[in-house]
């Protein structure tokens, strides 16, 4: 794929007219595709004034690609601004620089380009107001979209966070103890302390070079996995008390009730997809979460033999191979119907086929 192509879109005439010059240059005598990496240094290098974001109800690659997005403009001598539309999940709270990051349901300029990190679309951030910006995608999702004037979708990349460790050392830029702190984060959470399909050698080796740069993993995982608030064990049990299971298929749910009943927040349904994944012989899962007003939030997991991003795309959302997710129309029972009716001939196909 063609990760590196600029698309012909409409950028206001303040920006970055050295990089676009540079652009042009490479996509004119160039037959070999541009290396990514080195367009989004240039744009970086000639602007000044940056904001960073990433999609809305944040995860840990999120927050953390964010933070080390924004430690590397700094280092670069630019002014970046971090934005979110929803606020940051406690567990990421304790990240060095996390108190920077602002939220806000718009953004106002100026700003010379808006980076976005791990966004299939400028709808994912849920922040308005980023359309009429220089826009840089930087992605790793089976969704990932080529919508902005640059885009770096590596599918292969255990995180954002990789791609802008990636970004940080082609600068020449210095991984501080913090950016290191920021960036293991990314790692650890979104491979799922290392069990996903994502993990492999080289996840390791970029473990390995972080730990040595300043993270501290036991810390990190203490953070990360020993901090459960009280309302998310009982949002938790909620969920296992109406824990439901066909063959290779588990789910389960929770109402708005019970989100009051446990004092949760929409933080504390993170994760709880896990625990019917992790089922012996169950190979795909479903969490549904009640929204205000009849919506339904969908969180899909599967062992990585179930193609779950395939289903969350048909259904309007996306992720990844073996954790996904999307919102489907309520009530509870009718969304329930509607996933186990996608579900269970990918569950089948497997069931037949097994890798
Ligand atoms: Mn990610």
């Amino acid at each position: 794929m063609s990760a590196t192509r600029q698309k012909t879109v409409h950028r206001p005439a303040t920006k970055l007219p050295a990089e676009s010059s540079r652009v042009a240059e490479l996509q004119a005598f160039s037959a070999a595709p541009a290396d990514p990496v080195a367009q989004i240094l240039e744009t970086l290098r000639n602007g000044e004034r940056f904001l960073v974001c990433s999609h809305s109800r944040p995860d840990g690659d999120a927050v953390g690609s964010m933070l080390a997005m924004g430690m590397l403009l700094e280092q670069m001598g630019k002014r970046a601004d971090l934005v979110s539309a929803d606020r940051i999940p406690g567990a990421y709270r304790m990240l060095p620089g996390a108190e920077s990051i602002r939220s806000a349901l718009r953004i106002h300029g100026p700003y010379d380009a808006v980076v976005l990190l791990e966004c299939d679309g400028l709808a994912r951030t849920r922040l308005r107001g980023m359309e009429d910006f220089y826009l840089i995608n930087i992605d790793h999702h089976a969704s990932g979209q080529e919508y902005a004037h640059q885009n770096w979708i590596d599918r292969d990349a255990a995180s954002v966070g990789e791609l802008v460790y990636r970004l940080v050392k082609a600068a020449g830029a210095t991984v501080t103890p913090e950016m290191a702190t920021c960036l293991y984060t990314t790692v650890l959470t979104d491979t799922g302390g290392f069990c996903y399909g994502s993990t492999k050698a080289s996840t390791f080796a970029l473990a390995h070079d972080l730990t040595l740069a300043g993270a501290n993993p036991i810390r990190i995982a203490q953070d990360v996995y020993f901090s459960t608030s009280a309302a998310k064990m009982l949002l938790l049990g909620a969920a296992l008390s109406n824990l439901k299971r066909e063959g290779r298929l588990a789910w389960l749910s929770v109402t708005n009730q019970d989100m009051v009943r446990s004092c949760a927040a929409e933080e504390d349904c993170e994760g709880i997809v896990n625990y019917a994944v992790c089922i012996a012989g169950v190979e795909a899962a479903a969490f549904l979460r009640e929204l205000p007003e009849q919506r339904i939030r969908l969180s899909l997991r599967s062992k990585g033999r179930v193609n779950v991003a395939a289903i969350a795309e048909r259904l309007g959302g996306g992720g990844h191979e073996n954790a996904a997710g999307c919102t489907l129309d309520g009530p509870l029972s009718s969304a329930i119907e509607e996933i186990l009716a996608e579900l269970r001939p990918s569950v089948a196909a497997f069931a037949a086929n097994p890798a």
